[in-house]
C-alpha cells in the first residue's frame, strides 16, 4: 500500500493526494502548518504543536475546519494507517478554493491536510562534529509585517535566505533580524553558551517561538543552568564559548563555525553534548501514544 495522505477527513494513496490549483494556500501562500515528530509510538509535543497550529491560524483570521480534538485524532489515524511509530508529520491548514482575488473571504471552506512519513534524519557526522552556518544578507521578517510568529505557508524569506547560505555552502543559514540583532536560523532556533549561562534570542527578536527551544530552555533550568531570553548581534556568537540550534526536524544540534569563526574549542560543547542527550531521552520517552 501506497502512503496514505489525510485530505479533510478521508485517505487518499499518495499520488491521489491533490488540492485545488485555486487554493489560496498554493496561490498567495495564504494558510499554516506544522511539523511534529513521532517518536518509538510516541507524538512528541503534539498539544503544543496543536496550540500553535491554531494560534497561527487565528493570526490570520483563518478557521480551521475542524476543533483540535479531531485534528489530534486525524494526526493519530494518519500514523496508525501507515504502520508508522517514528515519523515526521506534516500538519497544514490553507485558506482553501477561491477565485483568483486574494480576498480570504472569497474561500467558503478552509482545507486540512495531514501528511506522515519517514523521518529523514541528518548525518550523524554533524552531531558529532558539529555545523558551520553562515549569516546571510536577507533580514527575517518584520514583526509588524508577517510576524515571524505565525508559522505561515508563505516562507519564502526563510527559503531566499536557505538560497543564499547554500550558494555558501553551508547547510543553515543565520537571519539577523532588521536592526541587525540575531533572530534564528532559516528553520531553526539559536542558542549561544557563555560562562555557563544560555542565551537565546526572545521571540520579538523576529522569530519563530520555537517548541523544541522552549524544551531546551526547560531542561536546561531543571539541570540549575541560567537562561537568558535577550537581543544579542554576531559578535556575541563569535565570542562565544558553545552554540547550537534546535528544532523538530535537527533536535539538538552543535555549531562550530559561524562566519568562519572558530566558535569555543572549535568541538561540540560540553552543555550542547549533555543537552543533546537529555533531549533525546525526554524525546524518546514522552508524548502522545499513537
Ligand atoms: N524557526 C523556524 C523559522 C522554523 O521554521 C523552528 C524555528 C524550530 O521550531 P520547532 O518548534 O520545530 O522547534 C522552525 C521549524 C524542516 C522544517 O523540515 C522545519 C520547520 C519548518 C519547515 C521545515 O526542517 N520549522
Amino acid at each position: 500500500m501506497s502512503l496514505q495522505i489525510l485530505i479533510d477527513g478521508r485517505f487518499f494513496d499518495k499520488n491521489d493526494a491533490k488540492i485545488s490549483v485555486f487554493d489560496h494556500g498554493l496561490l498567495y501562500g495564504d494558510g499554516v502548518f506544522e511539523g511534529i515528530r513521532a517518536y518509538s509510538g510516541r507524538i512528541f509535543k503534539l498539544k503544543e504543536h496543536i496550540d500553535r497550529l491554531y494560534d497561527s491560524a487565528k493570526a490570520i483570521m483563518l478557521k480551521p475546519p475542524v476543533a483540535k480534538k479531531k485534528m489530534i485524532q486525524d494526526i493519530r489515524k494518519t500514523l496508525r494507517k501507515n504502520s508508522l511509530r517514528d515519523a515526521y508529520i506534516r500538519v497544514v491548514v490553507t485558506r482553501g478554493a477561491g477565485d483568483l482575488g486574494l480576498d480570504p473571504n472569497k474561500c467558503p471552506s478552509a482545507s486540512y491536510f495531514i501528511i506522515a512519513d519517514k523521518i529523514v534524519l541528518y548525518p550523524k557526522e554533524l552531531y558529532d562534529k558539529g555545523l558551520s552556518i553562515a549569516s546571510v544578507s536577507v533580514r527575517r521578517n518584520i514583526p509588524e509585517a508577517l510576524n515571524p510568529r505565525v508559522k505561515s505557508l508563505n516562507y519564502l524569506n526563510n527559503i531566499l535566505a536557505k538560497i543564499e547560505g547554500t550558494q555558501r555552502g553551508v547547510p543553515e543559514a543565520l537571519m539577523l533580524n532588521a536592526q541587525g540583532f540575531v533572530a534564528e536560523c532559516t528553520g531553526d532556533n539559536i542558542f549561544i553558551v557563555k560562562d555557563g549561562v544560555l542565551i537565546t534570542p526572545p521571540s520579538s527578536a523576529g522569530a519563530l517561538m520555537g517548541i523544541t527551544q522552549e524544551t531546551v530552555i526547560a531542561l536546561a533550568e531543571k539541570s540549575g543552568l541560567r537562561v537568558k531570553e535577550e537581543l544579542f548581534t554576531r559578535y556575541c556568537i563569535f565570542t562565544a564559548d558553545e552554540c547550537f540550534l534546535t528544532g523538530t526536524a535537527a533536535e539538538v544540534i552543535p555549531v562550530v563555525n559561524v562566519d568562519g569563526r572558530i566558535i569555543g574549542d572549535g568541538k561540540p560543547g560540553k552543555i550542547t553534548c549533555m543537552l543533546i542527550s537529555k533531549f533525546r531521552r525526554l524525546a524518546g520517552t514522552t508524548g502522545v501514544l499513537i
